[in-house]
């Protein structure tokens, strides 16, 4: 069990995630770890609540999603949808639209950095929830499993908008229909995820990553974000029309003067985020 406080300082329990907020840096643990971290509706509920936290809370500049044990997570909880003979389906759009549809979106509209350090497999939603994330670090023994193919189902979580893109319609196409283990090594050479790294290297390069958006200009980062996202929908003139709207609101950002200050006086410079 995991406890944070909201803004009126009440305690919120987890029992199905782990979640904390310390030094800017809030850690958001996926914790089913014998079901490999799949989502059930309670993971999911917990989810949004600690998304929610992290949102309003202003101390918080960079958050971490990661999962317990050997697994990163493995999608839906399958246990959840067995189908008894002649029984009404469980209704899949309805799931999509309360869990998934928001989830993806969520992480994708934090302002702020999104770290996903993928320990382990990475399966059906847990691998595209995975790549909404901002920057995605995986451990070697680590993978990535388009699962639903297997199941009747389509790539959901925003697989099929994520896939083409980062790795284009050929790798996507095959690793959708075939569902094939794709390991991490591989994911970071196609430039599905950021980087690979050894197992034993993996908590060490996070706490790296992770220290230093903690202390990097928060806002300049949450409108890359931001910005990255909006030109997949966008013309060159319409992207270079945002470019200039940000950068006239970053150009009156404290962060943005004390980075100029910094450079001038050769010294290192400490951003508040603001
Ligand atoms: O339904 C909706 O709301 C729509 C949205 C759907 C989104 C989706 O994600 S659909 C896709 C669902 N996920 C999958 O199809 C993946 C299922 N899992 C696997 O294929 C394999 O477990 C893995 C390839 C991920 C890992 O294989 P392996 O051999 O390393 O582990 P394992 O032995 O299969 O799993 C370990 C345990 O976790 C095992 O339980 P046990 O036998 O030790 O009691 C297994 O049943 C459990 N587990 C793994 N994945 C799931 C799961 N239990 C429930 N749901 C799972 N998705």
């Amino acid at each position: 069990m995991s406890v944070a406080h909201n803004a009126g300082n009440e305690a919120v329990l987890f029992q199905n995630i782990l979640f904390s907020v310390d030094g800017g840096i809030a850690r958001l643990t996926l914790n089913r770890p014998d079901r490999l971290n799949s989502f059930n509706d309670a993971m999911h509920a917990e989810v949004r609540q600690a998304l929610a936290l992290v949102d309003a809370d202003t101390s918080a500049r960079v958050l971490l999603l990661t999962g317990a044990g050997r697994g990163f997570c493995a999608g839906q909880d399958l246990a959840d949808r067995a189908v008894a003979p002649g029984a009404e389906p469980v209704d899949l759009g309805s799931s999509i639209e309360r869990n998934y549809r928001p989830l993806a979106l969520g992480l994708r509209a934090l302002p702020i950095p999104v770290v996903c350090a993928v320990n382990g497999v990475a399966a059906g939603a847990g691998a595209n929830i995975a790549l909404a994330c901002d920057i995605v670090i995986a451990a070697k023994s680590a993978s990535f499993i388009q699962a639903f193919c297997k199941i009747g189902l389509i790539p959901d979580s925003g697989g099929t908008f994520f896939l083409p893109r980062l790795i284009g319609t050929a790798r996507a196409m095959a690793l959708a229909m075939l569902g094939d283990k794709l390991p991490a090594e591989q994911a970071a050479a196609w430039g599905l995820i950021w980087k690979c790294v050894e197992d034993a290297e993996l908590p060490r390069e996070v706490d790296t990553l992770l220290e230093h958006l903690a202390t990097a200009p928060t806002r300049g980062l949450a409108a890359t974000k931001r910005a990255i996202y909006a030109s997949a929908g966008n013309s060159l003139d319409a992207q270079l029309e945002l470019e200039r709207d940000i950068q006239r609101e970053l150009g009156r950002s404290d962060d943005y003067r004390e980075g100029v200050a910094a450079f001038t006086a050769k010294r290192a410079p400490r951003f508040a985020g603001k």
